[in-house]
């Protein structure tokens, strides 16, 4: 049985990723922070106890700025395959906390890549490392390539930046398998609520339920290309079975506005977004990448993997999720006022 350790399985790529190498047979251990409100509940539904005897996903508390934490992990646990997903990933707040974003989406992942050096492990575990396509930046060229030069515009992108050379030079350094995976925006229904896309599906459909009235959003012009989160955890396994560790962009190919990403999502829900949406400039950031598109290519002629699900289902699918999120808020709601009244419908 193959053993992965993945550290950010507490969000969006990491839970499903978890998902997919239970499914694969693997014994999957991950790294949780500790916190004083729950921060498992994308991945509680795969949590058994550990005493049970089957479980195969083991948590272990730690942080990637720990780095005797992550040394001691990584040598009492040798996994065949370590997934570092773990990062500060939000890039507005990436302006607000540099030096942070700087130690944690950067430096986190030097700990990681010598810890394994000094475990002694360097022949044996394969690293997958989260790079992303906010590295390009500034537009270069597209569509963009792994040999699109790079030009980040955020802390954010520069802390990736440093972590995809670093990952680079302990390949050619070592002769470790290490690859990463230029991952251009992907989104699901477990997308955190402050990135756009699930801003704009949480908050169309809590309209569409009356739960709120407006949505504030910064700059609708950016362009990106958005793939299906589920899908793109596929690519990360699959660049770790291969033999030789490489770096592959991971993209749709296609490329939209924000703006259309909420006329769609309005659109849904038959509902005319231009009632709604106001500009708020706290959203804005001091510099912006405008236009990410993504060729993956190189993706589908070495791996064969090609994504699936295209814009306007990845839509629907968050409408059709955040939807029943909405409905289940505002029954409770209901349930709530209900029992806040007594029999003659005042409230008690
Ligand atoms: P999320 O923000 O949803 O998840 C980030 C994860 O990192 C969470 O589990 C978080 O834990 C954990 N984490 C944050 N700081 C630390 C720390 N100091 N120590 C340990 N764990 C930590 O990101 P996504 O799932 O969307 O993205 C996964 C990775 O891929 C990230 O590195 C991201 O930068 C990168 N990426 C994402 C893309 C996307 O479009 N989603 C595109 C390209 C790259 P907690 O739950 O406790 O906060
Ligand atoms: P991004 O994603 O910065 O591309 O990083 P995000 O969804 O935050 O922004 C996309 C674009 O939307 C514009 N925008 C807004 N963004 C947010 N969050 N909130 C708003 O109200 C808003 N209004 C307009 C932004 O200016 C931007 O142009 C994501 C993260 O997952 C990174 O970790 C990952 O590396 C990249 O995708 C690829």
């Amino acid at each position: 049985m193959k053993k992965a350790l993945i550290t950010g399985i507490t969000g969006q790529d990491g839970s499903y990723l978890a998902e997919l190498l239970l499914e694969k047979g693997y014994e999957v251990h991950g790294i949780i922070r500790r916190s004083s409100t729950f921060n498992t509940s994308r991945i509680d539904h795969l949590y058994n106890d550990p005493h049970v005897h089957g479980t195969k996903l083991f948590l272990h508390y730690g942080d990637i700025a720990d780095s005797v934490r992550m040394v001691k992990l990584i040598y009492e646990l040798k996994p065949d395959e370590i997934y570092n997903l773990a990062a500060q990933s939000h890039v507005r707040v990436s302006f607000d906390i540099p030096e942070y974003t700087g130690d944690v989406t950067g430096i986190g992942a030097a700990r990681i890549l010598d810890a394994i050096r000094e475990a002694g492990l360097v022949g044996k575990v394969r690293y997958y490392q989260a790079s992303s396509s906010e590295m390009f930046g500034m537009v270069q060229a597209v569509p963009q390539i792994e040999t699109t030069p790079f030009y980040p515009r955020s802390p954010y992108g520069c802390a990736k930046l440093y972590a995809h050379w670093l990952t680079v030079n302990y390949r050619e350094s070592y002769n470790m398998h290490a690859s990463s995976g230029i991952l251009f925006n992907h989104e699901s229904p477990r997308r955190g609520e402050t990135f756009v896309t699930r801003k704009i599906t949480r908050a169309a459909t809590r309209i569409k339920m009356g739960l709120q009235d407006k949505l504030y959003l910064g700059n609708l012009d950016a362009k990106r290309d958005w793939g299906y989160a589920k899908e793109y955890v596929e690519v990360m396994w699959l660049m770790l079975q291969q033999d030789k560790p490489d770096d592959y962009v991971c993209a749709t190919g296609e490329t939209r506005t924000i703006r259309e990403f909420v006329e769609e999502t309005f659109g849904l829900l038959d509902l005319d977004w231009k009632e709604y949406v106001d500009y708020d400039k706290r959203y804005e950031r001091p510099t912006e990448v405008d236009l990410l598109v993504g060729d993956p290519a190189k993706l589908k002629k070495n791996i064969g993997w090609e994504p699936k699900v295209r814009f306007k289902d990845l839509v629907r699918i968050m409408v059709e999720a955040d939807l029943d999120v909405a409905k289940h808020e505002l029954a409770v709601q209901e349930a709530t006022a209900n029992l806040n009244m007594n029999k003659n419908g005042v409230p008690a």
